[in-house]
């Protein structure tokens, strides 16, 4: 039988922005429990909900200090317990952030390891000499400047791929990886249904840490090569997965994070035979338009690549392993404004339609905060607007090198990940109902008339067309288990592909442009009923299709031929 997780669509909750209960202007639990009616009502099966553990929030809570409490910011043990326990009640499962390739610098395990070079838990993190004075290689931070900060007190660097205040753990340590399959055992009793495993491809290091290809101009490199995908990864995974869930964890839901991660590696992490995790989170498609040596320099979108990238994941994971299917979580821009296009007069058509080339694919589909709404870019324009550090670092950075700042606002612009950030916009009141205080960052001004109350209330909202996708997913085998073939690989403007089973087949098909076209879907589609489509007074399908701007369908014919051939 299918994993139930075959079928599901997964809802990520990123708490610090959903709703606030408090008025501190920062959401919480309480929020989040005053809001689920939202979600009871889209259809979603499952709630991811990014970091609440009590954190210094350097990286809005992918800092812990403590994952076995609730950062009071949030509420509390007792809170995330009602929460649990009304999830379930209302049929969905609650699956939480695993952050464990790096803990907080305020974690006790690290104040205790940067304590002496002969305490305890030293080789809990990655401490190495300097090297002719200098860090120990040329790594860089994904947030700016070198993977290495110096420790006055003990006179040895400590690694970070990510900010200074996350320090990488040392995975080769048998007593680190007990120590994380203890905190995961932990919330299982408590009664969680899985976890998504942030940077979990990381967690291995390459043996001997050597210097990455240089790239020329910079003095530091994103490593890829030198922490993704490491040698000892795989064991990893299984063993926390044996130790963890003992023979269970067809119960359970579990998403490797993993950005770089090849198909090829994908193929083993989700190989069901190895026990590793049931998904990949995998980020091709979200380098699509971005400079591979900088994610702020924006290359524009060049749609067939999109679509190339996206089908070639569909068919390497086609017999074996699962594709996990998004466009935005809390890491990257809206999507509506990145790959659809939000002026007001193409803004609903095109959420839509990338909503439905997305939810038609093999795969779990995931549906980030205020993306069933349509969500759009925030008008950020000054250096101080931005919040996270990666925006913060990186301008500075710009700023620090004399490099071109007007440049990079406009990229920050594009691409920050405050995009992602602003409050959900639940109605078109003041803090757009999301708090009572003032917002920890702004609310879109456009929440006016993009909002919830808005579109719960009308018939052919975003909402109404993700709460019509989930149901096609939850109704119809097809769309998780139908094989996939890509239609017109090479037309820049038409995304479309058919999926198949012996029975049923489905024609999903969009126009991802403001130009009319006229497309040749062939006589075999003559006919086909309208499963869904995304504009008023779609027909049934004929040979020739004419779609109009951002147009999407979804078609479908029972293949009675096939049915026929059935033996009796
Ligand atoms: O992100 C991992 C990651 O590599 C990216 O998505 C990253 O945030 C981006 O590329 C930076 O340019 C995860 C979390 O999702 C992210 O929020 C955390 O900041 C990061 O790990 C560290 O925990």
């Amino acid at each position: 039988m299918s994993p139930w997780w075959k079928s599901a669509v997964v809802y990520q909750i990123y708490p610090r922005s959903f709703a606030d209960s408090d008025g501190d202007g920062i959401g919480d639990l309480g929020g989040i429990l005053h809001r689920l009616d939202h979600l009871a009502a889209l259809g979603v099966d499952v709630i991811w909900l990014s970091p609440v553990y009590r954190s210094p929030q350097a990286d809005n809570g992918y800092d812990i200090s403590d994952y076995r409490d609730i950062d009071p910011l949030f509420g509390t043990l007792a809170d995330i317990d009602t929460l649990i326990a009304e999830v379930h009640a209302l049929g969905m499962k609650l699956v939480m952030d695993l952050v464990v390739n790096h803990t907080s610098a305020e974690h006790p395990w690290f104040t205790e390891s940067r304590s002496s070079p002969d305490n305890p838990k030293r080789d809990w993190y990655i401490w190495r000499d300097a090297r002719d004075g200098v860090e120990p290689n040329n790594w860089g931070s994904f947030f700016s400047g070198p993977a290495w900060t110096w420790d006055p007190g003990t006179e040895q660097f400590y690694l970070h791929l990510f900010d200074r205040t996350q320090p990488d753990l040392n995975w080769h340590n048998p007593e680190v990886r007990k120590a994380v399959q203890d905190i995961m055992v932990w919330w299982l009793d408590r009664g969680v249904d899985g976890f998504r495993m942030d940077v979990i491809n990381f967690i291995s290091k390459a043996d001997g840490l050597p210097d990455a290809r240089p790239v020329p101009l910079q003095r530091h490199v994103i490593a890829f090569d030198g922490f993704a995908d490491g040698p000892r990864v795989h064991d990893y995974l299984a063993e926390l997965t044996r130790t963890v869930f003992g023979g269970r964890d067809g119960e359970y839901l579990t998403v490797g994070e993993m950005p770089g991660v090849t198909t090829e590696q994908a193929r083993l992490y989700t190989d069901p035979a190895r026990g590793e995790v049931d998904m990949v989170f995998q980020f091709e498609h979200m380098a699509i338009d971005q400079s591979p040596t900088d994610k702020f320099e924006d290359r524009g979108l060049d749609l067939v690549a999109l679509k190339a990238t996206m089908h070639r994941w569909q068919a390497a994971l086609a017999d074996t392993g699962w594709n996990s299917l998004y466009w935005s979580n809390h890491d990257q821009p809206r999507v509506v404004s990145r790959f659809g296009d939000d002026d007001p007069a193409y803004w609903a058509a095109s959420a839509k339609a990338l909503a439905t080339v997305l939810h038609g694919m093999r795969g779990t589909p995931f549906i980030y905060q205020g993306e069933e709404l349509g969500m759009t870019n925030h008008p950020f324009r000054y250096p101080q607007d931005y919040r996270d550090l990666e925006a913060v670092n990186y301008y500075d950075d710009v700023l620090a090198r004399g490099g071109d700042t007007a440049q990079a606002l406009i990229g920050l612009a594009r691409m920050s990940r405050d995009n992602a950030r602003t409050p959900i916009q639940w109605d078109a009141g003041e803090h757009a109902g999301f708090s009572t205080g003032e917002p920890w960052l702004p609310v879109n001004p456009n929440h006016r008339w993009l909002n919830a109350e808005v579109q719960t209330a009308t018939t052919d909202s975003v909402f109404a067309h993700y709460r019509a996708l989930i149901r096609l997913r939850h109704e119809l085998p097809i769309l998780a288990e139908g094989d996939f073939t890509p239609l017109f690989p090479d037309d820049p403007q038409i995304w479309a592909y058919t999926r198949a089973t012996a029975e049923h087949r489905l024609l999903v098909i969009a126009n991802c442009g403001r130009d009319t076209r006229t497309v040749d879907i062939g006589a075999e589609w003559e006919g086909a009923q309208l499963l869904l489509g995304n504009l008023p007074g779609t027909p049934a399908a004929s040979a020739s299709l004419e779609l109009p701007a951002w147009d999407a369908r979804i078609y479908s014919i029972a293949c009675h031929a096939a049915a026929g051939r059935r033996p009796a």
